[in-house]
């Protein structure tokens, strides 16, 4: 049967902000859970990744899970340690021990950040591409996605593992035109992902349509994902603001942008 009660983590996060809008018009009651207490929503579980008696309560009686709690950028290795790593296991193990079937897991592009990014009439980034995080928190992100597939290959837990691109109300950037995820197609992305059948461990690139894609969107189309989106009509206004990406900028050159080259905290 379809999951009806679900539990979002990371409930009061920029990316949990927005399903909470857009998730319950596909019908689901959602159950939602952070660390901070969020407005307007008194029966939110306040609770960090490392209670594990509240996570066994929090999953308890669920159909499914989205997983969006966890630190979202580079941090030190001991926070992302902490709420990444053992928090995500510790998700799990409640999951396992209270029988939830599925869990949606937010990986990121940065688990293979250190990817070089295609270029132009280069092949699309298939998604068995190795592991090449650009930070702890993309490392996070690998850990995440090979603890779904033990649990799936041990448990017969199934999850869903989507390596979101950039999941923001408008792309602000010249990497975000190849990277965006709409979030009327984040929310069509997950439902995809808690509903299709038979999904085991299903690694999925997380992203809008976009005009210029660097990544093969077909194992989230083959859950029945169809985006609808584009962020090809923001190109003209961005690319007159911070030029088109430049060969030999390291910032440039990698799918993870950036993180490749300037974490805040570096050197820790
Ligand atoms: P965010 O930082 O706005 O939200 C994360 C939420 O998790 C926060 O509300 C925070 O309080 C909560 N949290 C952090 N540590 C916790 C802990 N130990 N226990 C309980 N709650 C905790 O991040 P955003 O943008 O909403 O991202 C959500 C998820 O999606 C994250 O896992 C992020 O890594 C992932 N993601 C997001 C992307 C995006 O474009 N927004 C791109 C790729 C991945
Ligand atoms: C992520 O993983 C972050 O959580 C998000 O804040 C963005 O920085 C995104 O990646 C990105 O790569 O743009």
């Amino acid at each position: 049967p379809a999951p009806r009660t679900v539990l979002l983590t990371g409930a009061a996060g920029g990316l949990g902000t927005l399903m909470r809008d857009l998730l319950p018009s596909y019908g689901y009651e959602l159950r939602l859970l952070d660390l901070r207490p969020i407005e307007g929503e008194p029966d939110a579980i306040t609770a960090d990744l490392s209670d594990r008696a509240a996570l066994r309560e929090a999953v308890r009686g669920v159909d499914a899970i989205i997983h969006l709690a966890g630190i979202s950028l580079e941090a030190s290795f001991d926070k992302i340690l902490a709420s990444n790593i053992e928090g995500t296991y510790n998700l799990y193990e409640a999951a396992r021990e209270e029988g939830v079937p599925r869990i949606v897991f937010a990986s990121s592009n940065h688990a293979v950040g250190y990817t070089p990014r295609p270029e132009a009439g280069d092949p699309l980034i298939p998604i068995d591409t190795p592991h090449r995080p650009d930070t702890f928190y993309g490392l996070s992100k690998s850990f995440g996605e090979d603890l779904a597939q033990l649990y799936w290959d041990k448990h017969g837990l199934e999850t869903v593992s989507v390596r979101i691109g950039s999941c923001f109300p408008e792309p602000s950037s010249v990497r975000m035109l190849s990277i965006w995820m709409s979030p009327a197609d984040g929310a069509r992305l997950f439902h995809a992902a808690l509903t299709a059948e038979d999904v085991q461990h299903t690694v999925v690139y997380g992203s809008s349509a976009n005009t210029r894609l660097w990544w093969d969107l077909s194992t989230a189309r083959a859950l029945g994902y169809e985006p609808q989106d584009d962020s090809e009509p923001y190109a003209e206004k961005i690319v007159a603001e911070h030029g088109e990406l430049r060969p030999g900028v390291e910032a440039h050159a990698y799918l993870g942008g950036h993180f490749v080259n300037d974490p805040p905290i570096w050197p820790y």
